[in-house]
């Protein structure tokens, strides 16, 4: 699928230190290059939307947390590959589409529609491999099938509705020096079996070998949208196997970084890793980075509770999307936070105060300032950081040189993506 269109990155003198970022899998700070190869290629993976109800604060903070990454391993010099996905078929997404009598296509294609806006918008750059569900089951089938074939993977008997064929993961079966269940998480088996009730897994369908065990393959049910599926019978494949297949399919093994919200820490990437361990036996990613959850009026701002703050709303409102991007840059990624309209009035107060300081901004204070705000992003993504030197810059008394103003400008948009 097509993703949307690349802003202009300014190249500009100078270089970031290599960006350590928080490991969820080790619970320690990594950095995403080794001292002597510090320029080598750089790839990753961020789980894409479910398209039907896009794109919200919390969607957007996590793209533009690892549009950050993306900014950072550029300007210090490195390539970058990446990939996400979109969960184009799947349960939320068709009982959406059922409930509000849309064609899930339809209801799909629009909701892509409306992120790839967004994220122009928004002046995040896109991945190079923007892959749907639908366009990936091809790859998936002989996976799944060579899976079955190990007995890592197997058929349950019908349930209550009487379909035959659904395929599930043998978790424990599939466990080997590259993966473990809780490598990723870390979670003990209690809390994996609530988040896994609560994220679209089934603890109980009869006839599995474990409550945990993952859906890899779906038969066809009257009503629903199903593939051939060679060997694995007609159907549609599962959440997790989709985006390991995908991720493995576009990058190297293992890639730089897994990325997207803490809500996908387990079962989801729990199971990514798991899938891509079983069949080739080697690690998905080297590092496992998850931003914290936006809320709004103190729940978890999400599309099943429909308490959304859209960005595609804000900018008909007439709201600038730099300060859309500097409300979300002025809390640290891993942090959970709430939305509010005074993070906002004070994000665009700030960005009119830097507008107005850049006029008169000597070479020197560039320099200066850029180094600060590249050590603060080197240093686990410290925007917030990076900010408050932009404010004590701006509080500065204005100068009679503005030779850097350029530099600044140019800065600021290659590693923090605000426009000014
Ligand atoms: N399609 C799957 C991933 S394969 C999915 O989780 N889609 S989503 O539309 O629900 O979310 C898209 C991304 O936004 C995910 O990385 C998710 O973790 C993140 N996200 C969702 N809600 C929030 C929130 N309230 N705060 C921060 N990030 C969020
Ligand atoms: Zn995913």
């Amino acid at each position: 699928m097509h993703a949307w269109k690349n802003p202009e990155v300014p190249q500009v003198v100078g270089s970031a230190p290599i960006l350590e970022l928080f490991n969820t899998a080790t619970g320690n700070l990594q950095a995403t290059a080794s001292a002597d190869a510090a320029k080598a290629d750089a790839s990753m993976y961020v789980c894409g939307i479910t398209p039907y109800d896009a794109t919200h604060m919390g969607h957007a903070s996590t793209y533009v947390t690892f549009d950050l990454v993306h900014r950072t391993w550029l300007d210090s010099g490195r390539s970058v590959a990446y990939s996400q996905n979109i969960t184009d078929v799947d349960d939320p997404l068709l009982e959406r589409a059922e409930a509000t009598g849309v064609d899930w296509r339809d209801l799909a294609e629009e909701q892509v529609q409306l992120f790839r806006d967004d994220m122009e918008a928004l002046n995040v750059i896109p991945p190079q491999n923007y892959i749907g569900a639908v366009e990936s089951i091809s790859w998936l089938v002989p996976v799944v099938e060579q899976l079955l074939e190990s007995d890592l993977a197997y058929k349950v008997p019908a349930g209550p509705d009487g379909v035959e064929g659904d395929i599930y993961f043998d978790t424990y079966a599939a466990q080997n020096d590259a993966w473990k269940l809780g490598s990723v998480s870390n979670y003990d088996r209690e809390t994996m079996l609530g988040f896994f009730a609560e994220r679209g897994g089934d603890p109980q369908r009869v006839g599995k070998r474990d409550s945990l065990d993952p859906l890899l393959w779906r038969a066809a049910r009257e009503g629903e949208p199903s593939w051939d599926g060679a060997k694995l019978g007609t159907g549609r494949p599962g959440w997790h196997i989709e985006c390991s297949v995908i991720a493995r399919k576009t990058l190297p093994a293992p890639f730089t970084v897994q990325g997207g919200g803490s809500d996908l820490i387990f079962p989801h990437h729990e199971f990514s890793a798991a899938h891509a361990a079983a069949g080739d036996h080697h690690e998905l990613a080297q590092t496992y980075v998850h931003t914290g959850m936006v809320g709004l009026d103190g729940e978890k701002m999400s599309k099943s509770l429909g308490n959304l703050v859209l960005v595609s709303k804000l900018r008909a409102a007439g709201v600038e999307p730099v300060a859309i991007r500097a409300v979300l840059l002025s809390q640290h990624y891993r942090t959970d936070w709430f939305w509010t309209d005074d993070l906002l009035a004070t994000a665009q107060e700030r960005v009119a105060s830097w507008r107005e300081r850049l006029e008169t901004t000597s070479q020197h204070e560039a320099t200066t300032l850029l180094d600060s705000i590249r050590s603060h992003m080197a240093n686990d993504l410290d925007a917030p950081g990076a900010l408050d030197a932009i404010d004590q810059w701006a509080a500065q008394p204005a100068g009679t040189s503005n030779d850097g103003a350029q530099l600044l400008r140019e800065g600021i948009d290659a590693l923090l993506g605000l426009k000014l």
